[in-house]
């Protein structure tokens, strides 16, 4: 056992009593450096709150639905080989995990009439304090001219790589200019518009007692996972998800979308987003749910969930001994994905087979070669070759239906997931640009990305953006096995492992080596005549890679 630290709330701005929304990982999950462990919610702000260094945790000392504060203790975590690295209580309020102050901003009324009035004044409209974050890009203008906006109400949301937070009014009043523009880099100070306030104004009082404090709402961290949300928030209500909506991965959202959401029970994971970079609006929710209703899917409730009844509750201790574990973070967001995708996606597995006996010697004959490039070249690299090859030559293979399901959207770029077998489950990062590496190139992307996966350190960049997934079990055994389609992908590859097998040549029976493959694929985009072509396409390259080339 190592030390065991107490992890303490750090300094979250002017929110008190701040609701858990959400926690996300339990006693025995390993836990790195700035790891999401939890969300907290107030009504202006959702932040995730990372941990201070890595771990196991070994107490969890919150529920969902508790009110807590700056310095309550929230996680005991044993920091094994780490200790060095971690932050007690003490010195975690020290340094800000989430910047949630606002410094006063907004110049006070120029002169005090009487006590307790209220004049209307051109105000301008300042970016207040936002922390650490310079040259912040605007992604949403909420508020229009003419608007008549309430005190504390969303202007504009900014967003950083790592942070989203919405701008609020100080005042009650009419927008009259705003002179921000989405795509706009902003900086504290900022005038980015003029509006005619109400102001109230008490005489003989400094200015700076009669500056209101504007709150802006915490950055929230990019990369809140919206899986875990609906699964948890299921227990208090059914959340609306709609199979056929394949989820793109992460969901990007003001603090004000994904309350809006949370009030319609919706999974923002499910709902696709049409601003910039995908993000979800609100127009976003509301048509989601339009769609679901009038479309009439199914609700996902924490008890069968997509209508289906609810599984039997067993006692298994009556039959003998138990022992029950919490599933890792990873099984849990993963298992939520691939439960979706299988209830979500019509699949039909089509199986096939390539003689790799020439690839396998191409191979084995580099082997020499590639330890001088300091890589080692499995199979896979020659498979994602292929692949990329096939889908080139099959777009609908490399496609996502759009999210009205009425169209099908084509990549003209080739990024391959690759699922990768963790201690703590399975991951899929995504090797970029396949079609333009060389086989060792691929072979060092390859050893990278598993190597991290394992050691829990893939980025969410590393993640996403795939186009297709390969699934190899070929390294472990196996003869076949029908893979998931990871949504919104619409195809995904399943290698088993390659046999020596007595093939017969037309005159006699000669040791081939046989490589099983199966291919699962969305049957609303793509035909059983399809996908037969598209495996043996993939099985003729595999078996002479000189076609590779061509
Ligand atoms: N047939 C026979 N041998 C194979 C093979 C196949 N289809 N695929 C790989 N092998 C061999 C490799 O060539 C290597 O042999 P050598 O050491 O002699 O070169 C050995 O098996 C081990 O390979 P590997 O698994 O370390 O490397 P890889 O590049 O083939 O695969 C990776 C990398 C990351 C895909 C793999 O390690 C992995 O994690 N696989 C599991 C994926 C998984 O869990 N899928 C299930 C998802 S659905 O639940």
């Amino acid at each position: 056992m190592g030390k065991m630290t107490d992890i303490a709330l750090p300094d979250i701005g002017d929110f008190h009593d701040v609701e858990v929304i959400e926690i996300l990982v339990a006693v025995g999950d390993t836990v790195a450096v700035e790891d999401s462990l939890m969300t907290l919610e107030s009504d202006k702000a959702t932040m995730e709150i990372p941990s201070p260094s890595a771990g196991v945790v070994s107490e969890v000392r919150i529920a969902i639905g508790d009110k807590i504060n700056k310095g309550d203790v929230i996680f005991v975590i044993d920091s094994a080989d780490a200790v060095e690295e971690f932050v007690v209580a003490d010195e975690v309020v020290e340094e800000p995990a989430v910047q949630a102050e606002a410094a006063p901003v907004e110049p006070a009324p120029a002169a005090a009439t009487q006590a307790s009035s209220v004049a209307e004044r051109m105000i301008d409209i300042v970016i207040p304090d936002i922390g650490d974050f310079k040259d912040v890009e605007v992604v949403e203008v909420i508020a229009q001219v003419g608007d008549e906006v309430a005190k504390e109400a969303s202007l504009i949301t900014l967003e950083t790589e790592k942070a989203t937070m919405e701008i609020p009014s100080v005042f009650a009043g009419k927008i009259t200019a705003l002179t921000v523009k989405i795509g706009d880099h902003v900086n504290q100070g900022d005038v980015i518009g003029q509006m005619k306030a109400s102001v109230a104004e008490a005489a003989a009082e400094p200015e700076v007692e009669q500056t209101p404090t504007p709150e802006i709402a915490a950055p929230v961290e990019e990369e809140i996972d919206d899986r875990a949300p609906g699964e948890k928030e299921s227990q208090r209500r059914p959340v609306i998800a709609k199979p056929s909506d394949a989820p793109a991965g992460k969901a990007h959202a003001s603090p004000a979308v994904r309350r809006f959401a949370r009030e319609l029970g919706v999974d923002l994971y499910h709902v696709p987003g049409s601003g910039q970079k995908g993000r979800i609006t609100k127009e976003d929710v509301q048509a989601f749910v339009k769609r679901t209703l009038r479309e009439g899917a199914p609700q996902v409730t924490s008890s069968g969930g997509f209508g289906l009844p609810a599984q039997p509750t067993v006692d298994f201790s009556k039959f003998g001994e138990i022992e029950q574990k919490p599933l890792g973070r990873i099984k849990k967001i993963s298992g939520k994905h691939l439960h979706n995708a299988w209830l979500g996606i019509p699949h039909v597995t089509q199986f096939d087979e390539a003689d790799i006996t020439e690839l396998e010697d191409f191979r084995k004959a580099q082997k020499t070669a590639a330890e001088k490039a300091g890589v080692k070249v499995t199979f896979m690299p020659f498979l994602m070759k292929a692949l990329a090859m096939a889908l080139r030559e099959y777009p609908q293979f490399n496609a996502s239906l759009a999210p009205d399901l009425e169209s099908l959207i084509y990549k003209k770029y080739l990024h391959i997931g690759v699922a990768v077998d963790t201690p703590d489950g399975l991951m899929v990062p995504v090797i970029k640009d396949v079609d333009k590496k060389g086989v060792f190139e691929l072979a060092a992307d390859l050893m990278d990305v598993s190597q991290r996966a394992r050691d829990g350190k893939l980025s969410p960049s590393d993640l996403s953006g795939g186009c297709i997934s390969i699934s190899s079990l070929g390294g472990i055994g196996g003869t076949q096995f029908t893979p998931i389609v990871n949504s919104p992908e619409v195809a995904i590859l399943g290698v088993s492992k390659a046999e020596m097998q007595p093939k017969w040549n037309g005159s006699e029976f000669v040791p081939r080596l046989m490589m099983p493959f199966s291919l699962s694929y969305d049957h609303r985009v793509i035909d059983g005549a399809e996908g037969v072509r598209f495996t043996q396409r993939l099985s003729s390259l595999l078996s002479d890679i000189r076609r590779l080339v061509l």
